[in-house]
């Protein structure tokens, strides 16, 4: 059933871009003579000096660098805006629908989003913000955000966006990281009805952070909040001082545009770097590609900006195809399940790009919340994040899509920029399951553990062969430790920590992470930094993470941890140290189930079994496998009978 084949809708295909055969025909071109096609491609943004050298990279330690169009200069803010001035400047640039559903949406022309940009940017300069200096932003979902980002690519400042969930402490480690000088935030912001306090926070994350000069806070429920006399400013009063244009930095294709952090499989998180030139190609040309996108309509991606999710499909992308782009503040199922299906309703939705773990909270829910709804301005389906069910694939097609839109399953990661593997709605015939055939230039291999590709049909870890126009650049400050975590395990290739196997067809099925990178609604997380933030506890003196299945998450967090001598285990324990995990990530990281354990399983040479670990948490504790290296083997006996089910 999995394999069933849904070929390409009539409709679709007869006002496509390109066929199966042409997709096909394009990508091998891509490979085949990648200077001309690269250069071809990058005349879809304006450039003020047009580059006329396309890829120059190399995975090898000798050569090693990332780096493409160097001799080309542009501005990202003007691709977004500017250039759509002339012929498009009243068409919507950002449609925002608020949390609470009483409240009126707010829409944005490109010529108003150029004068909003603009001020912001003046204010930021106003701060002593200037090109190459960092701007940390933590804001919720609103309109301000988007202008946020707009604001510091005009002035060549490079903004690293924490996503609003983030705990003080996360926050304060990502300002320090990068030196951030000012950050953007906002008073609070709100989700599902409730406030999340995002001044305050700032304000415990500066109390660690000397960088940080300048506090800009937006206005956005007008809650009270202290601010810092010299250091905080309101952004309405600000603005009455600077003038509402700004000219656009002129800004060479690889310098940096962004930092964003996420999580790998060891220490702290890393904070991947995009360029201005490759990073804004690739999410500009997928956007289209993927979304067959056609100037005119809505187009919403429910992921928040603190992802790269939000930062290629709800800015950059779509905002450099000149489309409308829909901003949500709140969370899909408040005030109850039908409030997404609502949302496509009242803006008109072509195309919703939302992650699988939404789509099985909703469907648990029952199809009344979306049958309800007409959800006829729906064409196209997406999703992202991680790999979507069969049957959450079949509920959001038949009963969403009333079996008319495509699915759009995108693979890709924050270091791949944008989508990497994807179909095209017009051309691809699509599989439940299988984010199908790669896109231009994308070279994917598979590759056994000793690194030997996997010819044909076959299953592997999954590497990238050659760079592509919006692969990540460098770990800010670390250019080492980007070698190292992703091409240092199969040499000349980028390795992207997932299993994927592909079949007679050539289509790819990711598997999920081969490495200790966990995957929980959607965002990911390192086991590491969750037992790191565990065993900063007191009464903690150890402790292992790993992933289990979960209905809805995907993947919950599952923790064995191990007390000091001396402490007791108890309940009170036990939710002390969820919280205590919730205050020093953030609530997406609390574990689903903590396991108090006298040991953990190690091997002689003190290496946790975490595959040990893995089936316990997952409930498979038949055949566990050979556990002959293990240093103690009663210690996995007291775990399997101890084991916690896990909601
Ligand atoms: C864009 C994004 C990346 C990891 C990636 C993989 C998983 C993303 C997926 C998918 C299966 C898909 N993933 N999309 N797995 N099918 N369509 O999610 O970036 O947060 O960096 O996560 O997410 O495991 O390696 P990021």
């Amino acid at each position: 059933m999995a394999d069933h084949l849904y070929p390409v809708p009539a409709s679709w295909a007869a006002k496509s871009r390109m066929n199966a055969a042409e997709r096909a025909a394009d990508h091998a071109l891509s490979l085949a003579a990648p200077g001309r096609y690269w250069l071809d491609r990058a005349a879809r943004l304006d450039w003020f000096r047009f580059p006329t050298r396309a890829d120059e990279s190399s995975f090898d330690e000798a050569d090693f660098q990332v780096k493409w169009f160097a001799d080309g200069a542009l501005n990202v803010s003007v691709n977004c805006i500017d250039r759509h001035l002339a012929g498009h400047g009243d068409d919507v640039a950002i449609l925002w629908e608020p949390d609470d559903p009483a409240e009126a949406p707010r829409r944005f022309t490109y010529a108003q989003l150029h004068a909003e940009v603009c001020r912001l940017a003046n204010v930021l300069k106003a701060q002593g913000v200037r090109k190459g200096h960092r701007v940390t932003i933590y804001l919720p979902m609103i309109p301000e955000a988007a202008f946020a980002l707009l604001a510091c690519a005009r002035i060549g400042a490079i903004h690293s966006v924490v996503f609003g969930g983030f705990s003080p402490d996360a926050l304060a480690g990502r300002i320090q990281d990068c030196d951030s000088s000012v950050v953007v935030t906002a008073d609070h912001g709100r989700r599902g009805g409730k406030l999340v306090p995002l001044k305050a926070n700032v304000d415990e994350a500066l109390r660690q952070c000397t960088s940080v000069e300048a506090v800009v806070v937006v206005r956005a429920t007008g809650g009270a909040v202290e601010m810092v006399p010299g250091r905080d400013v309101w952004l309405d009063e600000a603005v009455r001082h600077v003038a509402a244009d700004c000219p656009a930095e002129p800004m060479n294709a690889e310098d940096p545009l962004f930092i964003l952090y996420t999580s790998g499989s060891t220490g702290k998180p890393k904070g991947v770097v995009h360029t201005s030139g490759g990073y804004l190609l690739w999410a500009s040309l997928t956007h289209e590609l993927c979304f067959d996108y056609r100037r005119g309509e809505v187009f919403w991606c429910s992921a928040d900006i603190g992802w790269v999710t939000g930062h290629s499909y709800i800015v950059y992308g779509p905002l450099a195809n000149g489309a409308t782009t829909l901003i949500y503040e709140g969370v899909p199922n408040w005030p109850d399940a039908s409030r997404m299906w609502e949302v496509v309703d009242r803006h008109g939705v072509h195309t919703l790009f939302t992650a699988p773990t939404a789509l099985r909270a909703l469907m648990r829910e029952g199809d009344d919340y979306v049958t309800g709804t007409s959800r006829k301005s729906l064409r196209l389906l997406g999703t992202v994040g991680e790999p979507i069910n069969p049957e959450a694939w079949r509920w959001y097609h038949e009963v969403v899509g009333e079996g008319r839109c495509p699915i759009v399953d995108t693979w890709w990661q924050t270091e791949t920029g944008a989508a990497m593997i994807a179909p095209l709605p017009g051309a691809t015939a699509l599989k439940p399951g299988s984010a199908t055939l790669p896109m231009p230039g994308v070279a994917p291999e598979l590759v056994d553990a000793e690194g030997r590709p996997v010819e044909g049909a076959g299953e592997g870890n999954l590497c990238i062969t050659r760079s592509w126009p919006g692969q990540m650049r460098t770990v800010w400050n670390d250019h080492a430790r980007f070698f190292q975590t992703y091409f240092s395990t199969y040499k000349g290739k980028y390795f992207t920590g997932d299993g994927c196997r592909r079949d007679e067809d050539g289509y790819y099925w990711i598997t999920g992470r081969v490495d200790d990178v966990i995957n929980v609604s959607g965002h990911r997380m390192g086991t590491a930094e969750v037992e790191s933030a565990l065993v900063l506890h007191a009464k903690v003196a150890e402790a292992a993470v790993v992933g289990f299945p979960h209905d809805i998450k995907g993947q919950g967090i599952y923790a064995y941890v191990t007390l000091n001598a001396g402490e007791e285990a108890s309940e009170d324990l036990r939710k002390e140290l969820r919280d205590w995990v919730r205050t020093e990530i953030g609530p997406i990281a609390t574990p689903d189930a903590i396991q108090f354990a006298p040991g953990l399983p190690k091997t002689r040479s003190g290496k946790i079994m975490r595959r040990i670990l893995r089936k316990i948490a997952e409930g498979d504790v038949s055949p566990l496998g050979d556990t002959s290296t293990l240093a103690d083997p009663a210690v996995v006996e007291h775990l399997v009978d101890n084991r916690i089910i896990a909601e």
